[in-house]
């Protein structure tokens, strides 16, 4: 390091605050620190403000409806189409060549869509899934890669009034069948691979072995991504993608009208019991949502050409690569790859040659390019960058100014999005031309959003204090309920802090924050047994049952240490039963059980065998006395357990290494 890079690093280091930079904020689409008072004044009519950016087949009647909350509705008596809305409105304003989505293959092709032929080829999607029996409200899920085709087979299905439920493709087998039997879905659109540095991964065979567990008939659509680098054969009730697609290409398919209210799609993500719980999102809210937090904290603009790096599987790649971007007529870059292949500067590369203007990622991506080190972005001209985001975990500030100053040149501001897959879209953020930034802290929650840190009891906590974060008032973008499970998303989401007697009505999501006197929200983690890796949520119980699944496993439990890259990494402590041993040959069985039931992503970083674990004396696992054996951190005071013994052999084992 050079003299004045040591400076700078030292007085970043020191920096705790901020400003937005002036080149930035004269071309901000918002710039006005009013609007925070202007939505509260005016709430809930202030939510028309994120209808206004949507073309209405009927104007709604009611902003918000809410007689039978916590079922909220939003925009109701209004109708419309999501695909009409992303595609052809805008190819009807004249945008018809403009690019809709660019998008870069691992191998290093690329595929062009401008507007008009994206509404085509979803059009011939869309005809060829009616061809195929698929009627409005039927569930098609969508189990597959960063390829095209799944950006248009969603907006097919949203074309034709079928909800996707979109299976993020490194989940496991299990996982595809659990959630296609959940959602009674008769039709998959799957691939028969994808690359992944360099090696061509077969899919298709998870797929089948899936589907062998899926307790109803179904169609399916296999998208040939691999070519001759895999064969696979079609099997009874499966059709070639392209093929079908080819007749069908030409074919106009009218959007169909849809209630505000109507399911657009279903994610499925991890809870606190084993089942995940498949959230709901209609139509108009989410649209109208994810379109104006596009707007205000993504400042996306038609012209502008954006990448998000998430993976279209989790509901970032839904709401902020498909949804929000195109319904404002952006140009969206799609990346099918790892960030290291052919080498660690991927993303600069496609970030320079897309000339880039915004970019969103998460700090795990950002920790590792970090570690990596600098060379590699100023191998590349970043200049078109005008903003940077992050979502999915908090970022420590050692990795926020690390992305502000060696990806933004410190003169993009950086926008820490909290949100959820229940949320749709952002809610605690800075709008990046209003307010300043601190890093670690998300900032503000966004005009119109009421979130409050309260304690157990549900009062508010001063500033400085560590509570529970809640949110008091209904959005646009909520979820509307779990499928066919009211009951689990009242308990979920409503139990904790509500008063059903007066009608009131308070959300929580489960995570733990801390908010300071200027009202800056800083989120620390997760307060219920879901971990956080590499910003993805895993439920420790669905871990859980896949370890105690494998033969000679009697107990396990799982909890969250800390990891330099991940975040948080999954470890695992496990009892044996008796007659088996807890040699390396279990372990491998138990991260292959592991690796089946959910996904590589799930993997234990570490299997810990033990012949007892750290219990209370009323019978209850130690899990915070575990993730700080994991983590590496000092142990408290552990004379209130039942066996206090095992603590030490524990880390021993742990830490000892
Ligand atoms: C969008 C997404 C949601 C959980 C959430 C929280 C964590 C997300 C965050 C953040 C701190 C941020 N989270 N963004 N924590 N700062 N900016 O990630 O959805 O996969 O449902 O995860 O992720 O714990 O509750 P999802």
């Amino acid at each position: 390091m050079t003299e004045d890079d040591v400076n700078l690093e030292a007085r970043l280091e020191e920096q705790d605050t901020f400003e937005p930079p002036e080149s930035f904020v004269e071309q901000a689409n918002v710039t006005d620190e009013g609007i925070y008072e202007e939505f509260e004044e005016n709430w809930p009519e202030c939510w028309e403000q994120a209808a206004d950016l949507l073309s209405w087949d009927q104007e709604y009647d009611t902003v918000l409806e809410d007689g039978n909350a916590p079922f909220y509705e939003w925009f109701t008596g209004g109708t419309l189409n999501a695909s009409y809305n992303c595609l052809d409105r805008h190819v009807e304003d004249g945008a018809e060549d403009r690019t809709a989505i660019e998008w870069e293959g691992e191998p290093g092709e690329t595929r062009t869509y401008t507007y008009g032929e994206l509404l085509e080829e979803v059009e011939a999607f869309a005809a060829t899934l009616r061809d195929l029996g698929v009627e409005e409200d039927d569930v098609v899920t969508l189990y597959m890669p960063m390829v095209p085709e799944l950006p248009i087979a969603m907006l097919a299905c949203a074309r034709i009034g079928a909800p996707h439920s979109v299976v993020f493709a490194g989940f496991s087998a299990d996982a595809l069948a659990t959630r296609m039997n959940s959602a009674s879905s008769e039709y998959l659109v799957t691939a028969d691979g994808y690359y992944r540095r360099g090696d061509a991964l077969d899919h298709i065979s998870k797929t089948n072995e899936g589907l062998e567990d899926v307790d109803h008939e179904t169609t399916t659509i296999v998208v040939d991504r691999l070519g001759d680098d895999l064969d696979h054969t079609l099997e009874d009730g499966q059709h070639d993608y392209e093929e079908l697609v080819d007749d069908n290409r030409g074919e106009s398919v009218e959007p169909v009208t849809r209630d505000a209210e109507d399911m657009l799609f279903l994610m499925y993500t991890s809870g606190t019991t084993g089942q995940p719980k498949g959230v709901k999102h209609t139509t108009a809210g989410y649209l109208a949502y994810t379109a104006w937090t596009s707007q205000t904290v993504l400042d996306l603009e038609p012209g502008d050409t954006y990448w998000c790096s998430a993976d279209i599987g989790w509901i970032t790649g839904h709401s902020y690569i498909i949804y929000g971007p195109l319904a404002l007529g952006t140009t969206t870059v799609m990346y099918e790859g790892t960030p290291d292949y052919p080498d660690k500067d991927r993303f600069w590369e496609i970030a320079e040659k897309n000339e880039v203007d915004v970019f969103y990622t998460a700090p795990t991506a950002i920790r590792a390019f970090m570690k990596w080190g600098k060379e590699y972005p100023e191998r590349h001209d970043l200049s078109s960058l005008r903003l940077l985001g992050t979502v999915g975990e908090p970022i420590n500030p050692r990795a926020w100014k690390w992305y502000y100053k060696h990806i933004g040149g410190e003169e993009c501001p950086i926008v820490d999005t909290w949100w959820q897959t229940e949320t749709g879209g952002h809610m605690i953020t800075t709008l990046p031309g209003v307010n300043a930034m601190k890093p670690g802290s998300a900032g503000p929650a966004l005009p119109g959003v009421d979130a409050r840190i309260v304690d157990a009891q549900g009062e508010e906590v001063e500033a400085g204090e560590a509570g529970y974060l809640t949110v008091q008032k209904p959005w646009p973008g909520m979820l509307r309920t779990l499928y066919q499970n009211d009951d689990r998303f009242i308990d979920e989401y409503w139990r904790e802090y509500s008063d059903p007697d007066a009608d009131e009505w308070v959300y929580f999501p489960e995570d733990g924050a801390k908010i300071d006197e200027d009202d800056y929200i800083t989120v620390l983690g997760r307060v219920d047994d879901v971990l956080n890796v590499s910003g993805h949520r895993l439920g420790t119980m669905e871990i859980e049952s896949a370890i105690v699944g494998v033969e000679g496993v009697a107990e396990a439990a799982v909890v969250g240490g800390d990891h330099e890259v991940k975040g948080e990494a999954v470890y695992a402590y496990v009892i044996t039963e008796d007659g088996y041993e807890g040699d390396e040959e279990l372990s491998e069985k138990i991260v292959e059980g592991v690796v089946d039931a959910i996904g590589p992503i799930a993997k234990p970083e570490e299997v810990v065998f033990t012949p007892e674990l750290p219990k209370t004396r009323s019978g209850k696992i130690m899990r915070r006395l575990l993730e700080d054996i994991a983590s590496g951190n000092e142990l408290g005071n552990t004379s209130t357990l039942r066996n206090p013994e095992v603590v030490d052999d524990i880390a021993e084992q742990v830490q000892g290494d």
